[in-house]
């Protein structure tokens, strides 16, 4: 029965399988891909199983394969094809080997550096997109984001990436990580969390990643971007009334953390929460909550819980 399993509007697929939803009907015309379900109105609603084939496709096409040669396989081929790449896009030492296929899974994070070392945004965006699809817009912000970032801070403190090889693959992860947050597929009753940093702090990735996940959880995400000042931020969440305000820092002095924090604090009547998080986020600062990400998901889930069944 349709109304019984979790289904997702063509819009939601080609966000979560990164494909526009022009190749997604084309490819439905042309190869029959997949025949979705229709709802009451006729409008086309894809299931989990239809999602991991357009991630599975998607990735297998990014690969190098062509669309009418993977139409016939079965999804653990299909899984098999989009976790290689042929080699000359893999990695330059192996590509004299040409039209051979290696695994790409392990190489993902070096080959991403590789390319943005070489300030090649074409392919940088290419492996990232390619990972987006294989693992899925979760698996992708919590765990491949973080391992990249982790070893692009270490090779910048070691001085052997420039600045700009960071930008570049900030800028890649960003705009992946801003794909996963659409308010307009959040309930009605969805609770509202603004996302921001403070004026100085630069660090904006791991508040998109922290923003992803609430979204996950069921909250409305209200992203306002970086390096906000407090009065900004108090205005703005004045007008949104979210249930919490919540702030990343990373690289922001504990007496700013408290002016900040006091300052939002004057601002912001007591029911609305703010959460702390982000590698630099102190634990002693009165008026807030330090969080993680797993407890601001439980956090969000609960309120979701409850709102589903007051409505009921
Ligand atoms: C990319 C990067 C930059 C980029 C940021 C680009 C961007 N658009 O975001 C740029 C070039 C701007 C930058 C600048 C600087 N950076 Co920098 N940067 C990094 C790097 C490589 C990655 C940061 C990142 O995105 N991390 C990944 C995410 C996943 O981690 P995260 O932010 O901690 O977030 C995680 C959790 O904490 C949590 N989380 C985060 N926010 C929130 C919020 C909530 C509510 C919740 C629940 C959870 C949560 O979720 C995330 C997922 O796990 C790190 C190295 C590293 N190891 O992290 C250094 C690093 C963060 N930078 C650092 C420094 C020192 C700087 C500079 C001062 C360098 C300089 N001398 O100019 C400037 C400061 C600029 C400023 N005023 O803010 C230090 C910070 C050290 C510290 N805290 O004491 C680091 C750790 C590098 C290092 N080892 O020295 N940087």
């Amino acid at each position: 029965m349709v109304e019984q399993q979790k289904t997702y509007s063509i819009g939601k697929i080609a966000q979560l399988s990164n494909l526009s939803a022009h190749t997604i009907r084309a490819w439905e015309r042309r190869y029959n891909v997949v025949t979705p379900l229709r709802s009451d109105g006729g409008t086309r609603r894809y299931t989990e199983s239809h999602l991991k084939r357009f991630q599975l496709l998607g990735a297998a096409v990014d690969a190098g394969h062509r669309i009418s040669d993977l139409v016939e396989l079965d999804q653990a081929i299909l899984a098999q094809l989009a976790g290689t790449v042929r080699t000359r896009a893999v990695d330059r030492q192996a590509s004299n080997r040409k039209g051979e296929y290696v695994t790409l899974d392990p190489r993902s994070v070096t080959e991403a550096i590789g390319y943005a070392k070489e300030l090649d945004a074409t392919n940088v965006e290419r492996c990232l997109g390619i990972q987006y699809r294989l693992l899925g817009a979760s698996t992708f912000r919590t765990h491949f984001c973080r391992v990249l970032l982790t070893r692009v801070g270490t090779l910048w403190e070691q001085g052997e990436i420039s600045m700009a090889t960071e930008h570049l693959l900030s800028a890649a992860l960003k705009s992946l990580l801003l794909r996963t947050f659409d308010a307009s597929s959040t309930a009605a009753n969805a609770p509202k969390v603004v996302f921001t940093t403070p004026d100085d702090e630069q660090h904006e990735l791991g508040l998109l990643i922290a923003a992803g996940v609430a979204a996950d959880a069921g909250a409305e995400v209200i992203n306002l971007g970086p390096q906000l000042p407090a009065d900004v931020v108090g205005r703005a969440v004045l007008k949104q009334h979210p249930f919490a305000l919540a702030l990343s820092m990373v690289n922001v002095p504990l007496g700013t953390q408290r002016a900040y924090v006091r300052r939002l604090r004057n601002i912001l009547p007591d029911p609305i929460q703010i959460w702390l998080g982000g590698a630099d986020a102190r634990n002693d600062i009165a008026g807030c909550e330090v969080l993680g990400l797993e407890e601001m998901a439980a956090r969000i889930r609960e309120v979701v819980a409850v709102r589903a069944s007051a409505t009921s």
